[in-house]
């Protein structure tokens, strides 16, 4: 196989190079289409697909089946000859009892192969399923497979703005606007072909954060262009949804109030949802933050989330729609001189008395910790502990507080710790991911979301190793129980080609590169001790004096923040056992034992080593793996295309100076705080 060029890689993992043949030829050179409507969009998209692939990797073009001669025309042509010698392709629609219309199946069958699907886009998805195993050079004789998608909703949330920029974005500028204005090019489509192909089924355009510009996108001034963007979206089974201004009604309506039990802000909402559908094709609803960061919400009236969602949700609901609703609700401006307010309590707080009080049509979107995207968190309470109500996982595959696409830091196997995690809210089916899959409760609103890592660069992902992560989420979205490993062993050869030291050089790399950064950065699950503002670099004590509610507290003594039932009582917010095993610093698994407690240097861990030292050796362990994976890029130089080679090293340099201003800043904070030397005797300044 041949290594993938940096001009190529604009493809990403659909590049489809040519890929050695393996035997699989016979099967693909003729398909026939038996239930499915070939003029329906979904079903062009994938045989459109199916042909690119096919020709690109293969040099095959595959033709549909020619149809049985007419009588008295009984001539046998050329290609009915060939076919008639070799397997083909059946693509079948099946409607077993009980079947995903998403789901879809592989097999050989006297010497042809069936995939069979349940649905339009059970057939994209296992279209792009048999070009991901040709890309990957594997056989399809004998093939049997099956897989359907865990998780109802599977969304990517953009963080982008209309003037272009990218709210935690670090690959370049948006693709969707410009100055205000929308784009609508080929690298939408690419785009959707991508997320379609790694089975994501939802897209939120544009930030959370919705001001001035992004406020008309539900109006005139965007309309027609929406549903440009819209219809593409739709061409590969991708609902749309657009994030919401809470205060729409008074700044677009011109109301002098957003009261949710206003009879006309109902109205208004009512009205103009009545538009939103009618005007944008495929929409399936909004995304919403209120009362968060200085967003309007219910909270200015006096009302509760669930009165803002569930007049929304009223509004949607004759179409369809669904409201999307985070739960990132917090009071961003503490006095760090108050140590009973904490924030990590301030999600669960704010919506467990109301479980029970959503519409239908409401989802809560939570996300996975209850701070915000740390490299280390324990798992939202609210997780599990909403029995009442549909809940969505919300991840982070932008690198924000993770190194920013400059470090390496392959995301899947914290999302994995995060969907193995058991809640204890239901004997059988508790863990994150059969909460947000609908096994706990047995509803269909339910999902994963993830803040997603693209931009205009022309790897789309600034790192190209940050591409894994991209790729990784919307495999694990659809397949809750694929490791972080197998996702890997797909991604590295579909993108970077099938040389073994490649392949085994960039698992051990990416497979470690959470442990790393984590050990380099802020110790224990204590979180943040970033530069304010930007969230790369380290500040120790950048957040510790603000409004935000981030604080490690660390004295001469200790560090930490006590959240016992001695301290704030957020460990209280779990259910047994976790509610005990987090309360006490014995049983608090080690790696968030910061998070939980306030503890002295000299605590001594399970490895046998005080607190302080095994802050000194982590961070002198980081840096060293750090150190260590750039070596080991470095002798991949000439196996990897001199462009892709060149990005990843410059970033690798950029992520050493960053460990080590992270190891000496940290080491040496604490060391002048608490006046204990390294046992090591190594330089601590
Ligand atoms: C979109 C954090 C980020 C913000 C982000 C916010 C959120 O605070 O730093 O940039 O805003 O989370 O998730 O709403």
């Amino acid at each position: 196989m041949e290594k993938q060029t940096a001009k190529e890689w604009k493809q990403l993992w659909l590049s489809y190079t040519k890929k050695k043949n393996v035997g699989n030829d016979p099967f693909l050179h003729t398909y026939r289409l038996e239930g499915f409507d070939r003029e329906n969009r979904i079903v062009r998209s994938a045989l459109e697909e199916l042909k690119k692939g096919l020709s690109g990797m293969l040099g095959i073009d595959p033709s549909e089946e020619s149809f049985a001669p007419e009588a008295g025309k009984e001539h046998i042509n050329e290609q009915d000859k060939a076919n008639s010698m070799q397997g083909i392709l059946i693509l079948r629609r099946l409607i077993p009892a009980g079947n995903n219309e998403e789901g879809y199946s592989l097999h050989e069958k006297e010497g042809n192969i069936i995939l069979e699907a349940g649905g339009e886009k059970g057939l994209l998805y296992g279209v792009f399923h048999l070009l991901r195993l040709v890309s990957m050079e594997k056989s399809l004789k004998g093939i049997c497979e099956a897989a359907g998608p865990d998780n109802p909703l599977r969304m990517v949330n953009h963080w982008d703005n209309m003037d272009g920029g990218i709210e935690r974005g670090y690959s370049g500028n948006s693709f969707f606007f410009e100055n205000n204005e929308i784009i609508v090019n080929e690298r939408t489509r690419d785009y959707a072909r991508l997320a379609a192909s790694v089975g994501l089924n939802g897209v939120v355009i544009n930030n959370v954060n919705v001001k001035q510009a992004a406020t008309y996108l539900i109006t005139d001034r965007y309309f027609e262009k929406v549903a440009q963007l819209a219809e593409i979206f739709a061409d590969y089974g991708i609902r749309f949804y657009l994030s919401l201004n809470y205060a729409a009604c008074m700044e677009l309506g011109g109301l002098s109030t957003a009261d949710p039990l206003a009879e006309e802000v109902q109205a208004w909402w009512k009205e103009k949802m009545k538009e939103c559908f009618d005007r944008i094709p495929n929409l399936g609803g909004f995304l919403v933050k209120a009362d968060s960061e200085g967003r309007p919400g219910p909270f200015t009236y006096g009302r509760t989330q669930a009165d803002g969602a569930n007049m929304l949700a009223d509004a949607v609901k004759p179409y369809g729609g669904i409201i999307i609703w985070r739960c990132f609700v917090y009071n961003c401006t503490q006095d760090w001189r108050d140590y009973k307010t904490d924030r990590a309590r301030a999600g669960y707080d704010n919506f467990i008395q109301m479980d029970g009080d959503y519409r239908e049509n409401v989802i809560l979107q939570i996300k996975n910790g209850p701070m915000d995207f740390q490299i280390r968190e324990p798992i939202s309470p609210l997780l599990g502990g909403l029995k009442k109500t549909n809940q969505m996982l919300e991840v982070q595959v932008a690198q924000e507080y993770t190194g920013h696409q400059i470090d390496v830091c392959y995301l899947i196997p914290m999302f994995k710790e995060v969907l193995d995690f058991h809640t204890y809210c239901k004997a059988g089916a508790d863990t994150v991911a059969d909460v947000i899959s609908g096994r706990t409760l047995g509803n269909r609103n339910t999902g994963i979301a993830a803040v997603i890592n693209t931009g205009n660069d022309a790897n789309w992902t600034g790192n190209y190793l940050a591409g894994a992560n991209f790729y990784g989420y919307g495999r694990l979205a659809f397949r809750t129980d694929l490791t972080a490993e197998e996702i890997l062993d797909e991604w590295i050869p579909q993108t970077f080609g099938s040389d073994e030291k490649v392949l085994e050089t960039l698992k051990k790399i990416l497979l470690n590169s959470r442990t790393t950064y984590e050990k380099y950065t802020s110790p224990l699950g204590i979180g943040w001790m970033v530069n304010p503002g930007v969230h790369y670099g380290c500040s120790v004590d950048g957040y510790e004096y603000s409004r935000w509610g981030t604080y490690h507290r660390a004295d001469h003594l200790g560090l930490g923040v006590d959240r016992s039932d001695k301290g704030t009582g957020y460990a209280q917010q779990y259910y047994e056992p976790n509610a005990s095993m987090y309360n006490s610093m014995e049983s608090c698994p080690e790696e968030l034992l910061l998070f939980f407690h306030h503890v002295p240097y000299t605590y001594v861990l399970k490895s046998g080593k005080t607190l302080i030292q095994h802050i000194y050796d982590s961070h002198f362990e980081g840096y060293e793996e750090a150190e260590s994976y750039a070596k080991a890029w470095d002798e991949l130089e000439g196996l990897v295309d001199p462009e892709i080679f060149g990005n990843v090293k410059e970033r690798f340099g950029r992520q050493l100076q960053n460990a080590r201003e992270w190891r000496d800043q940290v080491n040496s904070y604490f060391y002048r705080k608490s006046g204990i030397p390294d046992e090591k005797g190594r330089t601590i300044y």
